[in-house]
């Protein structure tokens, strides 16, 4: 075979075998969920997307997020929904967002592309927030059920919600128990300059100045810093009494080890993104005895017993955070679709908008932001290795948790 002869029929060869790999956007979104259900002759299938980190320091959250609303999903389709006559198969549609910026909005637009017809997610607010005008330019309702930055729910969007409290509730809650109960004079507030922890720190640093308690200047790191030695040998300088920092797990306990091994005793104190347990097998039991913490919602403990039973049949393990919410976000688009009778986001979405549902993490409305009505922010302090719940921020009281525990129940 001549040269050129041979080049052409290995360019149509090529040709052949590109056209035969091309995938349509159905296609990879099948590959990137799974095992997904059949749909089956006569059957609807309804894919909805799920966003997290799965990968990096802070997966076993984005997992825990992720199975969430897989249990969501695969109660529904265990239970023979019909949506529009036809038997409705919802599939899950899974994403990795990396904790990075940049990936969350490649990863919300290959959802768009793959038609889902909702998305529960991201897990991050410093992801969530560029994501959202991809959403909200497609029309698909997204409920994210941990991003606690005000302003992802503060841009008009009318597709955006969030089953989880703000952090200009939990800032201020977290910031005013440690004032009330702990007394410091001086607080260190530290950040990773996310739009999580920076946003977090500066609610915190506020509601402290507001109770006249002093603030050292700001200290900053990233979404990845693990050395925290150059910051915390400056601040054991000023010996603070508590420090406050605004990040996730995974630079939240080697900010909490290398600070005890620097010697320091202050109360160190963060939010949600740093209150599990994951912060014990990390940094130490003894690093973490005493350290204070917030999560945007109800403990993980308090969640429905039909959830917890469940999640633990079916993943083998108990939740970490927020998985309850997760389950609630997927079972409220589910159950926007049942009203709607359709899985057309133009048609369910205004009953997203109206919904009163009774979920797993307690009764869910939205306001007209798309803000969870009436959300809860509980205070932890770690005893024994064990976050203990201590007090319930709601509706502008605090109570001990155990009240709020004997007066949810009833
Ligand atoms: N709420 C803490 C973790 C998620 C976020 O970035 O908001």
């Amino acid at each position: 075979m001549k040269n050129t002869q041979l080049a052409v029929s290995l360019l149509a060869i090529a040709l052949v075998v590109g056209g035969c790999s091309k995938e349509t956007p159905q296609q990879g979104a099948k590959k990137a969920q799974g095992a997904a259900p059949q749909a089956g002759a006569g059957a609807l299938e309804i894919k909805i997307g799920h966003v997290a980190p799965l990968t990096g320091g802070n997966a076993h959250l984005g997992k825990d997020n992720e199975n969430g609303a897989r249990l969501a999903i695969e109660e529904a389709n265990a239970a023979n929904i019909k949506i529009d006559g036809k038997n409705a198969k919802f599939a899950l549609v899974a994403e990795d967002d990396q904790e990075d910026p940049k990936v969350g909005s490649t990863v919300a637009q290959k959802l768009v592309d793959a038609q889902v017809a909702g998305v529960v997610g991201h897990l991050n607010s410093g992801t969530s927030i560029p994501a959202s005008p991809i959403y909200n330019q497609a029309g698909i309702p997204v409920i994210s059920g941990s991003a606690t930055n005000p302003k992802l729910t503060e841009q008009g969007f009318k597709n955006q919600f969030r089953v989880v409290g703000r952090d200009d509730q939990q800032g201020p809650a977290i910031a005013t128990y440690l004032a009330n109960e702990r007394k410091p004079k001086l607080v260190a507030v530290v950040d990773d300059a996310s739009a999580y922890g920076e946003g977090i720190a500066n609610e915190v640093e506020k509601t402290l100045r507001a109770a006249n308690v002093k603030v050292l200047p700001r200290e900053k790191g990233t979404n990845k810093t693990n050395d925290w030695k150059a910051v915390l040998t400056k601040l054991r300088g000023r010996n603070p009494d508590a420090v406050f920092y605004g990040g996730m797990t995974s630079t939240a306990a080697p900010l909490l080890k290398q600070g005890r091994e620097l010697g320091m005793k202050a109360v160190f104190s963060f939010g949600d993104g740093a209150c599990e347990g994951e912060m014990v097998k990390l940094a130490g039991n003894a690093a973490t005895e005493g350290m204070l913490c917030s999560q945007a919602g109800i403990p993980v403990e308090a969640a429905s017993k039909k959830f917890l039973e469940a999640y633990k049949k079916r993943f083998n393990q108990d939740p970490i955070i927020y998985a309850p919410f997760t389950y609630d976000a997927a079972n409220l688009l589910i159950d926007a679709m049942k009203k709607a009778n359709s899985p057309d986001p133009k048609k369910y979405l205004p009953e997203l908008q109206k919904i009163a549902f009774t979920g797993a993490t307690g009764p869910i409305s939205f306001d007209e932001k798309g803000d969870r009505k009436d959300a809860e922010i509980t205070i932890f302090a770690m005893k024994g290795g064990k976050l203990e719940p201590i007090a319930v921020f709601k509706a502008g009281k605090v109570v001990p948790y155990a009240e709020f525990v004997k007066t949810a129940s009833k």
